[in-house]
């Protein structure tokens, strides 16, 4: 990194020359992939030299210890909307003692930047990326809400929506009256040809609330690419001029004092025509280059990419042994699978899955709802290799937590149902998928402890898990799905908003009392790991094979302990029992606690028991 020098600034010759002089690497991804556009390369780095000149003595001062929080056991994120959680930046300043006290020292804050007027995606229609929403606050006031978090020692990531601009962002507005340099930032067309000539190969994201991956402009007698929604324009990264645009705010952005910048949807950055444009080669480049400019700009901030794809694809914004990518990315394959699992009571989902060491000095995060729906991202070989049929399975699993089935515990909705196929994903609260919706409608005392027990099951598999666990807010008061959204017109059309609403934490005092313990035990569980993790790390994590099925056996190697942690859930609502020489053939003998309620278990003793929806983490005694 440069700038390591915290107390002198230098002048700003001498900045562009230590970026210069770090920067072959950056300079050769961007001439092979833009070839000819040394000019171009040239205005990047004198934007870099104005980024590296503007940031904040204070930030460099951070930026010494690099990213180095991200791969701290003791890290703890909690993702929500500013509106929906306190409706503004103010109203969230006043909650600050809410998330100190849940133990909570990573905040993802949802769309905060500018959105479109209207209908927006959830603020994923971005209109001016240097100006926070006016309907939650200023720059201004943000900056100061991060000042604040990090007083207390919680580290901030907000979203950067680099596939598309909205609509009305300044360049569309610019587009659309004309000006062809700025039709040039995004795929524009003259007739529908070069369309249908993509489309041949192109999936669809949204195929029931916005088919099709083009847009008609019938003011303009033109079409534009719109992978997402007809008001979400794909940015096109094949002119350099966009790339220079967006790596500018991606510094603006750092320079705001975030620890963290999750870059949106980024398997879509690169098309070409006739193939999938998604996962491209230079989707991969784009990315290496927003590292490098970052390790060079804001070494302490990290990127988070959103890759929601299958498992091996995801590893590979890890980057490679020439580069690396992203900082961070989310485990999406692990919170199916948890899913998967808590629907079939069968640990094989997760215990069968391969193992996919986060690369480049990485971390992954690991959660179980967020504000988007469940996609069924399984993996079909799996699935089969388990002796069921893979489409029957997943219809299963959508059915399932539809809760048509008799047997289901659980309340959600439909997402993207397609009737031709059959194919749909899933929306709703963790809780109400868990079963406490149905519980609480039916007042039935066995099946609300069941749901207690299954959303705290749930909650322990991703915050007892090497990685960063990730809480979606209103998830720690067992929150139930709101239906409101079907009034609205912007939303009604759209499930996701089911499990998106007001953030109710009225539901400690008042309401059922099960919410109250669902936030205590979750409370607690985070505190216990922090605990746990005090002074030692996860330096490995391995799953190991246990003879019943209702049961997932995992492990966590420590520093300064020769005996791993042991950790058995039972992913049923029935007792189950262990054959203690599941344990024993990983010559693991003797007493051993659980850390969480002290309970003793003799491994020389045949069996052992654990109760529904029961978990373990056990420490070796003697
Ligand atoms: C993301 O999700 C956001 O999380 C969504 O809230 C947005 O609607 C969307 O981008 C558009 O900005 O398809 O169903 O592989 O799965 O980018 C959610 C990545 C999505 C995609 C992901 C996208």
């Amino acid at each position: 990194m440069v700038g390591g020098d915290s107390t002198g600034k230098g002048t700003k010759k001498e900045i562009k020359q230590q970026i210069l002089a770090e920067s072959a690497q950056l300079e050769s991804l961007y001439l092979n992939l833009y070839k000819g556009s040394e000019v171009e390369f040239e205005a990047l780095i004198e934007l870099m030299t104005d980024a590296l000149w503007q940031r904040r003595a204070a930030l460099k001062k951070l930026d010494l210890e690099e990213t180095k929080w991200v791969n701290s056991a003791k890290t703890i994120g909690m993702m929500l909307y500013v509106d929906l959680f306190a409706e503004t930046i103010e109203g969230l300043t006043e909650k600050l003692d809410y998330l100190e006290a849940l133990g909570i020292t990573l905040i993802h804050l949802m769309p905060v930047l500018e959105k479109r007027v209207g209908e927006n995606d959830g603020g994923y229609a971005v209109k001016n990326y240097r100006e926070i929403d006016p309907q939650i606050g200023d720059m201004a006031q943000f900056n100061q809400l991060v000042s604040q978090l990090h007083k207390r020692g919680i580290r901030v990531c907000i979203d950067y929506v680099i596939n598309h601009t909205a609509n009305d962002h300044e360049w569309a507005l610019k587009a659309i009256g004309g000006d062809v340099t700025y039709q040039s930032y995004y795929w524009f067309f003259d007739n529908e040809e070069t369309p249908r000539r993509f489309e041949k190969t192109l999936n669809q994201v949204f195929p029931n609330v916005a088919p099709g991956n083009f847009t008609y402009l019938s003011g303009m007698d033109k079409w534009v690419m719109t992978t997402f929604y007809p008001f979400q324009w794909d940015l096109n990264y094949q002119n350099p001029i966009v790339l220079n645009e967006m790596i500018d705010i991606l510094l603006f952005l750092a320079n705001q004092g975030v620890d963290m910048i999750r870059l949106d949807a980024i398997p879509y950055i690169w098309k070409a025509i006739g193939t999938s444009s998604r996962n491209m080669q230079e989707a991969h480049i784009i990315l290496k280059i927003f590292r490098e400019v970052i390790s060079i700009c804001a070494p302490s901030v990290a990127l988070l990419g959103e890759a929601i794809v299958s498992p091996e694809t995801i590893l590979t914004y890890f980057g490679d042994a020439s580069s690396p990518e992203c900082h961070v990315l989310y485990n999406a394959s692990y919170m199916v699978e948890i899913w998967n699992a808590i629907a079939t009571r069968d640990a094989r989902h997760i215990a069968l899955m391969p193992h996919f060491e986060s690369l480049n000095g990485g971390n992954w995060i690991n959660y179980a709802r967020c504000h988007d729906d469940i996609g069924w991202g399984l993996d079909e070989n799996r699935i089969r290799q388990l002796g069921f049929d893979f489409y029957a399975h997943k219809n299963y699993l959508i059915d399932f937590y539809y809760g048509i089935l008799k047997d289901s515990f659980s309340t959600g909705e439909l997402y993207e149902y397609d009737p031709v196929t059959g194919d749909a994903r899933n929306s709703g609260t963790l809780a109400s998928l868990a079963g406490l919706e149905k519980a609480l409608a039916t007042n039935d005392q066995y099946m609300k402890e069941l749901s207690f027990k299954r959303i705290e099951l749930i909650h322990a598999l991703f915050i007892l898990k090497r990685g960063i666990p990730m809480l979606y807010a209103g998830d720690e008061l067992g929150q139930l799905n709101n239906y409101s959204y079907k009034s609205d017109v912007h939303k009604a059309h759209d499930s996701r908003w089911l499990h998106r609403g007001a953030h109710e934490l009225r539901l400690l005092t008042s309401g059922n009392k099960i919410h109250r313990l669902v936030y205590e035990r979750i409370k607690s569980l985070i505190a216990f790991r922090k605990h746990l993790l005090i002074s030692t790390e996860i330096l490995e994590e391995r799953l190991f094979h246990i003879g019943n099925d209702r049961i997932l056996g995992r492990c966590w190697k420590v520093d300064r302990s020769e005996q791993p942690y042991i950790q058995l859930f039972n992913f049923s609502e029935d007792r189950q029992w262990l054959h203690t020489s599941d344990l024993k053939r990983n010559s693991w003998h003797g007493v051993w606690v659980d850390q969480l309620t002290g309970k003793e278990f003799n491994f020389e003793e045949d069996t052992i028991l654990l109760g529904p929806y029961e978990y373990f983490l056990l420490k070796y005694k003697k």
